[in-house]
C-alpha cells in the first residue's frame, strides 16, 4: 500500500486554525548551512515522503525561564498537527516568507510568543532573547507528519505573566533546576524529539549558566548532535 498524498494526510480531530495554517503558512527553506532556497507550505514542509525525507526548513524554539530560574515546560494540545500531545519547551515555531521577504527569528518568536503565551508584545524587547546557536535535526515523526529542521535556539528569562492558549498548549508549569531531572520521568507523555535532544547536549550547560547565558552563544554554529 502506498502513503497517502500529503494533500490527503489524516488530519481528523485536527482544529480547524492547524489546518488552516498548513497551506496558508509559507515557510522557508534552507540549505546544511542555513541559506535560504526557496519556500514551501507548512504542509509540504511538514510531510515525510515515502523515502522518509522531509523538507528542510528554518525554525525557533524557545527556552523560557523566570526570573528564579525554572523553566516552562508545556505539553503541545491534542489539535497539533505534528507531536501532539508531546512535552516539551515554551514556544517553537517557523519564520514565514511575509510580505514577499523573509520573516527573521525574533520577530517570528515575538509573534509566536505572543498568540501561544498570550506574551504582550511591549513585555518582549527583541534584546530580552538570547540567541544561541543552531540545531540541525531530522525526525520522522509519525511517518505522515515529521521535521527537518535548522532550529534557531533562543532564551528568554523574564516574570511576565502569561496566559496560555488551549489551542496550542494543553498543560504547563514552570520547573525548577532541581526537579527536572527527576520531573521528566513522571510525564504521562514523551518528549519532543528537538527538545529531548537539546536536553542530552546542552539544557544543563545553559541552565548552570544562566546569569551569564550570553557569553554561551555561538551563533555562527549549526550543530549536529
Ligand atoms: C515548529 O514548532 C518548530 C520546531 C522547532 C519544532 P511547532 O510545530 O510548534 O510550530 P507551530 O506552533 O507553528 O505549529
Ligand atoms: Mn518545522
Amino acid at each position: 500500500p502506498s502513503k497517502p498524498a500529503p494533500d490527503q494526510n489524516a488530519t481528523e480531530g485536527v482544529e480547524p486554525t492547524q489546518m488552516l495554517a498548513l497551506d496558508k503558512d509559507i515557510c522557508l527553506l534552507v540549505d546544511e548551512k542555513d541559506n535560504m532556497i526557496g519556500t514551501a507550505t507548512k504542509r509540504v514542509c511538514h510531510s515525510v515522503g515515502p523515502d522518509g525525507h522531509v523538507p528542510l526548513h528554518r525554525a525557533f524554539s524557545v527556552f523560557f525561564f523566570n526570573n528564579r530560574g525554572d523553566m516552562l515546560l508545556q505539553r503541545r494540545a491534542s489539535q497539533k498537527v505534528t507531536y501532539p500531545d508531546y512535552y516539551t519547551n515554551a514556544c517553537c515555531s517557523h519564520p514565514l516568507y511575509i510580505d514577499g521577504e523573509p520573516e527573521d527569528i525574533i520577530t517570528a518568536a515575538r509573534r509566536r510568543m505572543n498568540h501561544e503565551l498570550g506574551i504582550p508584545l511591549d513585555k518582549m524587547d527583541p534584546e530580552m532573547f538570547t540567541y544561541l546557536t543552531r540545531v540541525h535535526y531530522h525526525d520522522p515523526g509519525d511517518g505522515v507528519w515529521g521535521e527537518h529542521e535548522i532550529d534557531h535556539i533562543l532564551f528568554f528569562q523574564s516574570d511576565v505573566k502569561i496566559k496560555p492558549n488551549s489551542d496550542e498548549i494543553s498543560e504547563y508549569c514552570f520547573i525548577p533546576k532541581s526537579e527536572f531531572n527527576a520531573f521528566i520521568p513522571t510525564l504521562e507523555g514523551p518528549l519532543t524529539p528537538w527538545f529531548n535532544m537539546i536536553r542530552r547536549h546542552r539544557l544543563k550547560l545553559w541552565w548552570d549558566n544562566l546569569h551569564r547565558i550570553r557569553e554561551l552563544a555561538e551563533p555562527d554554529k549549526i550543530q549536529k548532535f
